[in-house]
Protein backbone atom coordinates (compact mmCIF):
# COMPACT_ATOMS: atom_id res chain seq x y z
CA UNK A 1 0.00 0.00 0.00
CA UNK A 2 2.82 2.26 0.88
CA UNK A 3 4.33 1.79 -2.90
CA UNK A 4 1.20 2.24 -4.15
CA UNK A 5 0.69 5.38 -2.64
CA UNK A 6 3.48 6.78 -4.71
CA UNK A 7 4.03 4.60 -7.63
CA UNK A 8 -0.06 4.39 -8.35
CA UNK A 9 -0.59 8.22 -8.21
CA UNK A 10 2.73 9.20 -9.93
CA UNK A 11 3.89 11.13 -7.30
CA UNK A 12 7.66 11.44 -6.31
CA UNK A 13 8.46 11.76 -2.65
CA UNK A 14 10.00 14.92 -1.51
CA UNK A 15 13.68 14.54 -1.31
CA UNK A 16 14.91 13.22 2.31
CA UNK A 17 16.44 15.56 4.34
CA UNK A 18 18.43 14.83 7.62
CA UNK A 19 16.10 16.23 9.69
CA UNK A 20 12.77 15.36 8.68
CA UNK A 21 11.33 12.39 10.72
CA UNK A 22 8.56 11.64 9.29
CA UNK A 23 8.70 8.51 6.40
CA UNK A 24 7.79 10.13 2.85
CA UNK A 25 4.20 8.51 3.51
CA UNK A 26 3.55 10.20 6.43
CA UNK A 27 4.43 13.66 5.02
CA UNK A 28 2.35 12.67 1.85
CA UNK A 29 -1.15 12.10 3.97
CA UNK A 30 0.07 15.36 6.30
CA UNK A 31 0.25 17.53 2.91
CA UNK A 32 -3.06 16.04 1.25
CA UNK A 33 -5.13 15.88 4.67
CA UNK A 34 -6.91 19.14 3.80
CA UNK A 35 -7.67 18.40 0.56
CA UNK A 36 -10.05 16.06 0.33
CA UNK A 37 -13.02 17.76 -1.76
CA UNK A 38 -16.53 17.74 0.10
CA UNK A 39 -19.19 16.11 -2.02
CA UNK A 40 -21.66 17.87 -3.85
CA UNK A 41 -24.13 15.34 -5.38
CA UNK A 42 -25.87 12.30 -3.04
CA UNK A 43 -23.19 10.57 -0.51
CA UNK A 44 -23.05 7.00 -1.78
CA UNK A 45 -19.63 6.26 0.27
CA UNK A 46 -18.79 7.43 3.87
CA UNK A 47 -15.21 6.19 5.59
CA UNK A 48 -14.58 6.18 8.77
CA UNK A 49 -12.25 5.37 11.56
CA UNK A 50 -8.64 5.14 11.43
CA UNK A 51 -8.13 7.22 8.56
CA UNK A 52 -5.72 10.50 7.51
CA UNK A 53 -7.86 12.18 5.36
CA UNK A 54 -11.45 13.73 6.06
CA UNK A 55 -14.07 16.00 4.64
CA UNK A 56 -17.09 15.60 7.53
CA UNK A 57 -15.94 15.19 11.47
CA UNK A 58 -13.72 12.22 11.57
CA UNK A 59 -15.56 10.78 8.03
CA UNK A 60 -14.54 11.01 4.64
CA UNK A 61 -17.71 10.70 2.45
CA UNK A 62 -17.88 10.11 -1.34
CA UNK A 63 -20.27 11.03 -4.03
CA UNK A 64 -20.26 9.75 -7.52
CA UNK A 65 -18.31 12.16 -9.21
CA UNK A 66 -15.42 11.84 -6.51
CA UNK A 67 -15.16 8.18 -6.51
CA UNK A 68 -15.22 8.14 -10.20
CA UNK A 69 -12.14 10.69 -10.43
CA UNK A 70 -10.21 8.12 -8.82
CA UNK A 71 -8.53 6.03 -11.97
CA UNK A 72 -11.58 3.58 -13.87
CA UNK A 73 -10.84 0.05 -13.93
CA UNK A 74 -12.90 -2.99 -14.86
CA UNK A 75 -12.85 -6.83 -14.34
CA UNK A 76 -14.56 -9.21 -16.59
CA UNK A 77 -16.24 -12.26 -14.58
CA UNK A 78 -19.08 -14.25 -13.95
CA UNK A 79 -20.62 -14.04 -10.67
CA UNK A 80 -23.10 -16.59 -8.51
CA UNK A 81 -25.89 -13.94 -9.05
CA UNK A 82 -25.81 -12.46 -12.65
CA UNK A 83 -26.29 -14.76 -15.86
CA UNK A 84 -23.19 -14.80 -18.32
CA UNK A 85 -19.88 -13.08 -17.47
CA UNK A 86 -20.08 -9.32 -16.85
CA UNK A 87 -18.03 -6.15 -17.14
CA UNK A 88 -17.95 -4.11 -13.96
CA UNK A 89 -16.56 -0.80 -13.95
CA UNK A 90 -15.50 1.05 -10.60
CA UNK A 91 -12.78 2.47 -8.45
CA UNK A 92 -10.20 -0.10 -6.89
CA UNK A 93 -10.97 -0.31 -3.12
CA UNK A 94 -7.52 -0.12 -2.48
CA UNK A 95 -7.27 3.53 -4.50
CA UNK A 96 -10.19 4.26 -2.15
CA UNK A 97 -8.23 3.22 0.83
CA UNK A 98 -4.83 5.06 -0.40
CA UNK A 99 -7.22 8.54 -1.02
CA UNK A 100 -8.26 8.33 2.72
CA UNK A 101 -4.99 7.26 3.87
CA UNK A 102 -5.74 4.46 5.55
CA UNK A 103 -2.18 2.66 5.06
CA UNK A 104 -2.45 1.26 9.01
CA UNK A 105 -6.18 -0.47 7.65
CA UNK A 106 -6.11 -3.87 8.92
CA UNK A 107 -9.65 -5.10 8.67
CA UNK A 108 -12.42 -3.24 6.76
CA UNK A 109 -16.07 -3.55 8.47
CA UNK A 110 -18.35 -2.85 5.41
CA UNK A 111 -22.09 -2.18 5.62
CA UNK A 112 -24.66 -2.14 3.24
CA UNK A 113 -27.91 -0.45 2.79
CA UNK A 114 -29.83 -3.37 3.90
CA UNK A 115 -27.82 -3.16 7.06
CA UNK A 116 -25.96 -6.11 6.17
CA UNK A 117 -22.45 -5.81 7.59
CA UNK A 118 -18.85 -8.01 7.27
CA UNK A 119 -15.18 -7.76 8.08
CA UNK A 120 -12.90 -7.78 5.29
CA UNK A 121 -9.29 -8.14 5.88
CA UNK A 122 -7.53 -5.10 4.53
CA UNK A 123 -5.35 -7.69 2.90
CA UNK A 124 -7.76 -8.58 0.40
CA UNK A 125 -7.35 -4.86 -1.50
CA UNK A 126 -4.22 -5.56 -2.38
CA UNK A 127 -4.09 -9.06 -3.14
CA UNK A 128 -7.00 -8.92 -5.25
CA UNK A 129 -7.66 -5.83 -6.41
CA UNK A 130 -11.34 -5.44 -5.95
CA UNK A 131 -13.09 -2.99 -7.72
CA UNK A 132 -16.00 -0.95 -6.05
CA UNK A 133 -18.14 -1.39 -8.85
CA UNK A 134 -20.46 1.29 -10.25
CA UNK A 135 -21.35 -0.07 -13.42
CA UNK A 136 -22.46 -3.46 -14.97
CA UNK A 137 -22.32 -3.43 -18.59
CA UNK A 138 -22.30 0.03 -18.78
CA UNK A 139 -25.23 0.93 -17.21
CA UNK A 140 -25.36 2.26 -13.19
CA UNK A 141 -26.13 -0.13 -10.72
CA UNK A 142 -29.12 0.13 -8.97
CA UNK A 143 -30.38 -0.08 -5.69
CA UNK A 144 -32.55 -2.96 -6.91
CA UNK A 145 -29.68 -4.63 -8.47
CA UNK A 146 -27.12 -4.80 -6.27
CA UNK A 147 -26.05 -0.84 -6.44
CA UNK A 148 -25.20 2.03 -6.43
CA UNK A 149 -21.85 0.46 -5.32
CA UNK A 150 -21.17 -3.79 -5.27
CA UNK A 151 -17.30 -5.26 -3.81
CA UNK A 152 -16.15 -7.06 -6.98
CA UNK A 153 -13.79 -10.01 -6.65
CA UNK A 154 -11.99 -11.24 -9.96
CA UNK A 155 -13.41 -14.34 -9.37
CA UNK A 156 -13.13 -16.13 -12.62
CA UNK A 157 -9.41 -15.16 -13.04
CA UNK A 158 -8.62 -15.96 -9.20
CA UNK A 159 -9.65 -19.33 -7.97
CA UNK A 160 -8.79 -18.74 -4.63
CA UNK A 161 -11.96 -16.56 -4.40
CA UNK A 162 -13.83 -19.01 -6.07
CA UNK A 163 -15.82 -19.76 -2.09
CA UNK A 164 -18.22 -19.24 -0.01
CA UNK A 165 -15.85 -16.99 2.72
CA UNK A 166 -15.05 -14.49 -0.61
CA UNK A 167 -18.64 -14.42 -1.67
CA UNK A 168 -19.83 -12.84 1.58
CA UNK A 169 -17.38 -10.31 0.94
CA UNK A 170 -19.51 -9.28 -2.23
CA UNK A 171 -20.99 -6.46 -0.29
CA UNK A 172 -23.65 -5.12 -2.74
CA UNK A 173 -25.90 -2.15 -1.78
CA UNK A 174 -22.36 -0.54 -0.27
CA UNK A 175 -22.31 2.45 1.74
CA UNK A 176 -19.75 2.26 4.71
CA UNK A 177 -16.60 1.65 5.06
CA UNK A 178 -14.87 1.24 8.70
CA UNK A 179 -11.47 1.02 8.53
CA UNK A 180 -9.83 -0.63 11.98
N1 LIG B 1 -25.74 -6.02 0.82
C1 LIG B 1 -25.59 -7.34 0.96
N2 LIG B 1 -24.54 -7.95 0.43
C2 LIG B 1 -24.37 -9.31 0.58
C3 LIG B 1 -25.27 -10.07 1.33
C4 LIG B 1 -26.39 -9.37 1.88
O1 LIG B 1 -27.27 -9.97 2.52
N3 LIG B 1 -26.53 -8.03 1.66
N4 LIG B 1 -25.03 -11.42 1.53
C5 LIG B 1 -23.63 -11.86 1.39
C6 LIG B 1 -23.42 -13.29 1.49
S1 LIG B 1 -23.34 -14.00 3.03
C7 LIG B 1 -23.20 -14.06 0.39
S2 LIG B 1 -22.79 -15.71 0.48
C8 LIG B 1 -23.36 -13.46 -0.91
C9 LIG B 1 -24.50 -14.16 -1.59
O2 LIG B 1 -25.70 -13.92 -0.93
P1 LIG B 1 -27.01 -14.73 -1.38
O3 LIG B 1 -26.74 -16.14 -0.97
O4 LIG B 1 -28.11 -14.08 -0.63
O5 LIG B 1 -27.13 -14.58 -2.84
O6 LIG B 1 -23.59 -12.04 -0.92
C10 LIG B 1 -23.03 -11.31 0.12
N5 LIG B 1 -23.30 -9.89 0.00
MO1 LIG C 1 -23.14 -16.26 2.67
Amino acid sequence: MALGLGLGTGLTAPPARAQDAQAPQAQAQQARAQDLPTPTGPVLLTVTGKIARTNQNDAALFDEAMLLALPRHRIETSTPWTDGRKIFEGVRLEDVLDEVGAGAAVTLKARALNDYSIDIPASDAREFDMLLALRMDGKPLSRRDKGPIWIVYPRDSVPKVQDERYDSRWVWQLNGLDVR
